[in-house]
């Protein structure tokens, strides 16, 4: 249970032993405490002090630099107080202490800091999520998509159509208020056909190939075959990491294993898994399961073969017919004569066609996630909002009373509101999140 009055403090530097440890306040009480353990009335705003800092009872912490940052120009709106102190467990331990000794002052939730942003309009929802992605960011591309989200782009892309379906709202609602008056029908036109102009913008914002969400959550790459044809040695060779077991008995990879790669920026999680095939115990029958139900989320298939069969192939399960498939016959060395075509001949053993294979793949990634049109979604929820907008936009389209229209499109306003964190009446929900204890 916690409250927007409250002052709150965290550790913003990473956790365990460092140089120097970073400890964020925000509130109030902040003011207050600049006095109390740094002894500064009136401090500077964007000034570094370097200062000892006391607790209540005057004993010094250690020294500090003392950063202060006055509401509104602050990260979350608020008075906001930066510590850099040295990194050690019992300096933190002790400014905590010190801070929690202050009334109404204690620690942050998770997320709070940026959430306090939100409410106090430094920033909508997408970015604030972007922030997240940023600290979450393992590869480049992924720090370039979650910098551009934190920039905003995102947020005012659905604002602007936010805005808009708010104003044609406001018109229609006008109408309902004089029912003596006719509206225009001109005026009806326009909105109507701004109304239809934003169904096809959205639906060629929905149209993405999934790419931001998968650049966020990583591209899944399945390895498939039959027992023995190496897949679990090209998991190897793939990684250069013996992750997966190598064996001669056929189905000794029960279960999926998975390897985090980062592949020129993309994040790109390559599984192994049991080989698909008939006769199988039951033990390996629920891994073939799990193959296929992991190989029907994948972006890629690799689909491997050993080369004795050259050019025979079986099938591939149905279930798995609709994902982009590369061939690849494995055991290259013991065939050297074979050309291959359609696929890649490679040999896990000696490591020839692997890099002609990492650099299809490669490429693979490049077209996938090249920026198309207005800003990636990266979540579900953003698309579940978008979807649902879209079908009210086009309830809309076809609503017949002035009152069932408005509705529509209010219901669409709102719909995008939930993924910016804005609704129509910002300052009704000012006065809920400021004054009230959430969960009171
Ligand atoms: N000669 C040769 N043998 C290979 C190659 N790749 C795998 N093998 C062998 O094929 C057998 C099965 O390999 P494994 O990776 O366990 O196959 P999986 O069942 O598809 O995972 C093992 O004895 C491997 O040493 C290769 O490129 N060349
Ligand atoms: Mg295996």
């Amino acid at each position: 249970m916690y409250c927007l009055t409250d002052t709150i403090y965290a550790l913003s530097s990473g956790a365990g032993k460092g140089g120097v440890a970073v400890i964020r306040v925000s509130g109030k009480e902040v003011k207050t405490i600049c006095r109390v353990m740094a002894g500064l009335e009136n401090p500077k705003p964007r000034y570094a002090y370097f200062r000892p800092l006391k607790a209540q009872d005057g004993q010094t912490i250690d020294h500090a630099l003392v950063l202060f940052f006055e509401g509104p120009n602050s990260f979350t709106g608020e008075d906001v107080v930066e510590f850099q102190v040295h990194g050690g467990q019992s300096v933190i331990t002790a400014v905590y202490e010190a801070l929690s000794s202050f009334e109404n002052v204690r620690p942050a939730e998770a997320g709070e800091f940026s959430r306090r942003a939100v409410v106090y309009g430094k920033m909508d929802l997408t970015q604030a999520e972007g922030i997240m992605d940023l600290v979450d960011a393992q590869t480049e591309q992924q720090r370039r998509q979650a910098l551009t989200q934190t920039e905003g782009k995102l947020g005012q892309l659905y604002e602007s159509w936010r805005t808009m379906l708010v104003r044609n709202m406001a018109y229609l609602e006008a109408f309902i208020d004089f029912p003596e008056e006719e509206i225009p029908p001109e005026k009806m036109a326009v909105i109507d056909e701004q109304t239809s102009q934003l169904i096809a913008e959205i639906e060629q914002h929905l149209n993405d190939n999934e790419r931001g969400q998968r650049l966020r959550e990583g591209f899944q790459i399945a390895l498939i075959g039959v027992p023995n044809v190496g897949k679990s040695s090209l998991m190897n060779a793939l990684t250069h990491k013996d992750i997966a077991i190598v064996s001669q008995i056929a189905g000794t990879t029960r279960d999926v294993v998975e390897a985090h790669l980062d592949v020129a920026g993309f994040p790109v999680i390559l599984a192994d898994t049991a080989g698909l095939r008939e006769e199988a115990g039951e033990i390996e029958s629920e891994g073939i399961r799990r193959a296929v139900r992991k190989a029907e989320k994948s972006d890629l298939i690799l689909y491997v073969q050993d080369m004795v069969h050259y050019p025979e192939i079986e099938p591939l399960p149905e279930a798995l017919e609709h994902i982009p498939t590369y061939i690849v016959w494995n055991k290259q060395d013991m065939y050297p004569s074979t050309t291959v075509q359609g696929g890649y001949a490679v040999s896990a053993k000696t490591g020839a066609g692997i890099h002609a294979l990492w650099s299809d793949i490669t490429n693979y990634l490049k077209e996938t996630f090249a920026p198309r049109g207005n800003g990636a979604i990266t979540r579900e929820r953003y698309r579940v909002a978008l979807t649902a907008c879209v079908k009210s936009l086009r309830s809309a389209m076809v609503a017949e009373e002035l009152e069932l229209k408005a509705e529509d499109l209010r219901l669409a306003a709102r719909a995008l509101g939930r993924i910016t964190g804005r609704i129509e009446t910002d300052e009704l929900l000012d006065v809920i999140f400021r004054d009230f204890c959430i969960g009171k």
